[in-house]
């Protein structure tokens, strides 16, 4: 499966260690799937991602205390997408924020890795859209905005390598790095799923994926209670 990651050299964090395979054992419930989309199936990824902000144009967020915008540009795919800014702070709307339209459906290949990864009868309600230029990055938080508290979160990475931090429960607690490559997916499930984590940087050109130096994350989430008729 590796052979087919697009990653023509080694990051700084690869010739560090063996920073790949180490996800469960920094956090429980954190299962990295490294390669688990081959280039045929990244490519066809990219081009529902390049539908989806023809209709939902990427926008940047802007912070609820500071009005600062976000590095990162996003937009969502889903019944509801995860915004910011000083008028509502960090929440989910049914709406982009900018035009005002309903978001775009999950296609239905996203929603496919979901059911795959997760086995879950029941589908994310959410497909968070990060585009990371060469120079963006997302600072340590944790996923807390959702009402389905103990749904997984499926996160996949598509272009540049990127340092991924995953940490515990508190912000200041240890932390470990490890690299986020094109065609990885990472599920944050079990304690993991209520775990600091945040993206330091990027490794520009690790990735012939995308026309231009950058990185494409879709974070996958439950945001209702699922009725799972227990
Ligand atoms: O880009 C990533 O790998 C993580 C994104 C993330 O944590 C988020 O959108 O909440
Ligand atoms: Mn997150």
């Amino acid at each position: 499966m590796c052979a087919t990651r697009a990653t023509p050299r080694q990051t700084p964090a690869e010739a560090a260690g063996p920073a790949r395979a180490v996800a469960a054992d920094i956090v429980p419930g954190a299962r990295l799937l490294p390669g688990h989309l081959d280039a045929a199936a990244q490519r066809a990824l990219l081009a529902e991602i390049r539908a989806l902000a023809a209709a939902a144009p990427l926008y940047r967020p802007t912070m609820p205390k500071t009005g600062r915008p976000f590095s990162v540009r996003m937009t969502n795919a889903g019944t509801f997408g995860w915004v910011a800014d000083r008028r509502g702070g960090y929440r989910y709307e049914r709406a982009h924020p900018e035009t005002g339209a309903p978001w775009p459906p999950i296609p239905e290949p996203i929603l496919a890795i979901w059911r795959d990864v997760t086995g879950l009868a029941y589908d994310p309600e959410a497909c968070l859209v990060n585009w990371y230029a060469p120079d963006a990055k997302m600072g340590l938080h944790r996923d807390a905005d959702e009402e389905a508290r103990d749904a997984p979160v499926v996160s996949i990475s598509l272009g540049d390598d990127a340092r991924f931090r995953l940490g515990g429960p508190t912000r200041k607690g240890p932390t470990r790095s490890l690299t986020l490559s094109s065609g990885d997916v990472l599920v944050l499930d079990g304690a993991a799923r209520h775990a600091y984590h945040g993206v330091d940087r990027l490794y520009p050109g690790t990735s012939t994926l995308l026309d231009a130096p950058g990185r494409l994350n879709l974070t996958l989430r439950r945001v209702s209670v699922p009725d799972t008729g227990a």
